[in-house]
């Protein structure tokens, strides 16, 4: 994958076509005796991404983009959070968790550790995240221009108390999303401070977004499993894993697709991510009914009838359209 180098000259002679859309050569195979190109699927042309940015997403289904968020906006984030946690800050919808090694322990001496805020929408400092124009203008490129935030969360991934419950199994994060295409979907996930393999860095699978959506199963962990944490059992394990080291201000957009998990938070500190998924507002949403993502319907469904007080009619639908939130351009569908 890494030896781009030499592939990427051949696209880069493609991209001097006089043609509106660029078009390239979209697998390595193809690339390495490139005689037909093909367009680019997953990025858009809107002259943000350098052409070998947007081969590098396209080969890989996720692109790191250094120091893209300043740090002053990042401390505002954590001192939210911390609010928050100490109560003094109520949010509507707001969705709480905490690992359940956390939530199992009496001694703990911070009770009120939660491992995951989700559904931060309504909280104006924390949102502002899914509002700056740094985050947009990446995700306008594969988004296309009208842009709604669905999915909140900061992440804050507890110390492990030994049974490594602080791991995110491998998935893909279209499992969650009853909304299509997927190619209209991407995450932007920010770290909060140093982020490597010592305290949990986001380990993915480059290439997997060409692939399917998996079955996903609560994994069977010695330790237990956190709450919704779903994973894949079938991947190969002999791919190649990249491990994402990544500083503070650090953002990874990704595809919903593409494989990726996290490790086991080895230091004394809870690290920090802030992250948010968006969609087209173009996307439309789709039946699960007899899918492999039935089995996360029903937990959703649960998680929203006590939230919203909602009655056992509640769709999967009704969830996302309440969170779902205009951030660029015009809602059209969802
Ligand atoms: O921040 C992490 O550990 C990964 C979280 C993640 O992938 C998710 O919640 O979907
Ligand atoms: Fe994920």
């Amino acid at each position: 994958m890494f030896r781009a180098a030499d592939r990427l000259k051949v696209v880069l002679q493609h991209l001097d076509r006089p043609s509106s859309r660029i078009k390239a050569c979209a697998t390595s195979a193809q690339v390495g005796a490139c005689t037909h190109p093909v367009e680019f699927r997953y990025t858009t042309d809107n002259d943000v991404l350098t052409p070998e940015q947007r081969l590098f997403y396209e080969e890989n289904g996720f692109l790191l983009i250094k120091n893209l968020i300043p740090d002053e906006a990042i401390d505002h984030f954590r001192t939210e959070f911390e609010k928050i946690c100490r109560r003094e800050v109520k949010v509507p919808g707001l969705l709480v968790m905490r690992d359940i090694a956390i939530s199992k322990s009496e001694f703990l001496p911070d009770q009120s550790a939660v491992s995951k805020l989700q559904d931060f929408q309504e909280d104006q400092e924390l949102f502002r995240y899914c509002t700056l124009p740094q985050i947009l203008t990446y995700v306008e490129c594969f988004t296309g221009p009208n842009i709604m935030a669905m999915h909140t969360m900061l992440i804050n991934k507890p110390p492990d108390a030994g049974k490594k419950t602080s791991r995110h199994p491998m998935h893909q994060d279209l499992h969650y999303f009853p909304f299509r295409p997927a190619d209209h979907i991407v995450c932007a996930w920010t770290a909060m401070e140093r982020v490597d393999r010592s305290n949990g860095c986001l380990v993915v699978l480059p290439g997997t977004h060409k692939g399917t959506l998996k079955q996903h199963d609560y994994p069977d962990w010695e330790g237990g499993v956190n709450k919704m944490y779903h994973g894949i059992r079938d991947y190969d394990p002999d791919q190649e894993r990249v491990h994402l080291v990544m500083e503070k201000g650090d953002t990874v957009f990704f595809h919903p697709l593409l494989i990726h998990g996290s490790g086991m938070n080895r230091t004394q500190g809870f690290r920090k991510a802030i992250s948010c998924h968006y969609a087209s507002s173009d996307c439309y949403y789709i039946d699960v009914k007899g899918t492999s993502q039935e089995i996360i319907e029903q937990e959703v469904k649960e998680i929203a009838q006590r939230k919203y007080n909602a009655g056992s009619d509640i769709t999967l639908q009704d969830t996302w359209a309440v969170r779902g939130r205009l951030v660029k351009g015009q809602r059209t569908v969802l």
